[in-house]
């Protein structure tokens, strides 16, 4: 497994009150002849992070996918796994999900172990990361797949309590999802109480789709907007969402810090 490296990056750019974007690709809706004109589209936004996963994908697919996600750009890769299965060493980083709001032990350690003889293998810098999810007005796939209830939108001081305790047992990011194609996005409300409760940096996703959405989350205290199905729907976004200085190289930031 790899030294800490992306997640260190991650580290500085909070600390530099950096605003991260990752854009969320699912291997079963990206046809692999069609990455390419994608990726071309991600380049000339302000993303600044590719996430690679899905519920119900196979290693197969999730290399092939990310192999050819790297041809066509220099934004590191992060795995973001339904499933064991998902784990390529073609990417840069796995998030090693724990679903801190279900009581699901798969999903909380069942999986890990799991994977760990996988991970022997692979050069990937992993990242435990406590994984939130918040109800969102439907059921969506990660309740589904994991057989897991999401925690109340209303239950703000439970949501708080969560990613804190996520923090003290070592988990280096919080996610609050709110689930892909969600009908409410995590709210204001509990994206910045988390962020004032806990001193690791914080990603927020699920029903994300407009620029106005985007600003409000980082403006609440998002260190990390992860946004899949806008761009898979609506092409007009990645214009609203393009760089103003198309010049500068998408991997500027990325430069290796020595703090
Ligand atoms: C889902 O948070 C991500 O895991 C992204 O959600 O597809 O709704 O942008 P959307």
């Amino acid at each position: 497994m790899a030294q800490k490296e992306f997640h260190q990056d991650i580290i500085n750019s909070v600390s530099i009150g950096k605003r991260l974007l990752a854009i969320l690709i699912d291997p079963e809706k990206m046809k692999l002849e069609n990455a390419s004109n994608f990726l071309s589209k991600v380049n000339d936004t302000i993303a600044t992070h590719i996430f690679v996963g899905g519920s119900t994908v196979d290693e197969h697919d999730t290399g092939l996918l990310v192999s050819e996600i790297k041809k066509h750009t220099s934004l590191p890769i992060f795995l973001f796994p339904g499933d064991v299965t998902q784990i390529t060493d073609k990417a840069d980083v796995l998030l090693f999900l724990s679903l801190i709001s279900g009581r699901n032990p798969e999903y909380l350690i069942g999986k890990h172990v799991e994977a760990v003889s996988k991970l022997k293998h692979t050069n990937l810098e992993v990242i435990p990361t406590g994984y939130i999810l918040i109800e969102n007005g439907k059921e969506t796939s990660v309740q589904t797949v994991t057989n897991t209830k999401p925690m109340p939108r209303t239950d703000v001081q439970q949501i708080i309590d969560t990613a804190k305790a996520g923090e003290l047992l070592g988990m280096k990011l919080i996610y609050l999802e709110a689930g892909s194609g969600a009908l409410h996005s995590v709210s204001s409300e509990i994206v910045s109480q988390v962020k004032a409760n806990i001193s690791i940096p914080l990603i927020v996703g699920g029903g994300i789709k407009t620029k106005k959405q985007l600003e409000n989350a980082y403006d609440s205290g998002a260190d990390m907007v992860v946004i899949g199905t806008a761009f898979e729907e609506n092409e007009d976004f990645f214009l609203e969402l393009q760089k103003t200085d198309k010049s500068a190289p998408t991997k500027t930031y990325y430069v290796k810090s020595n703090i």
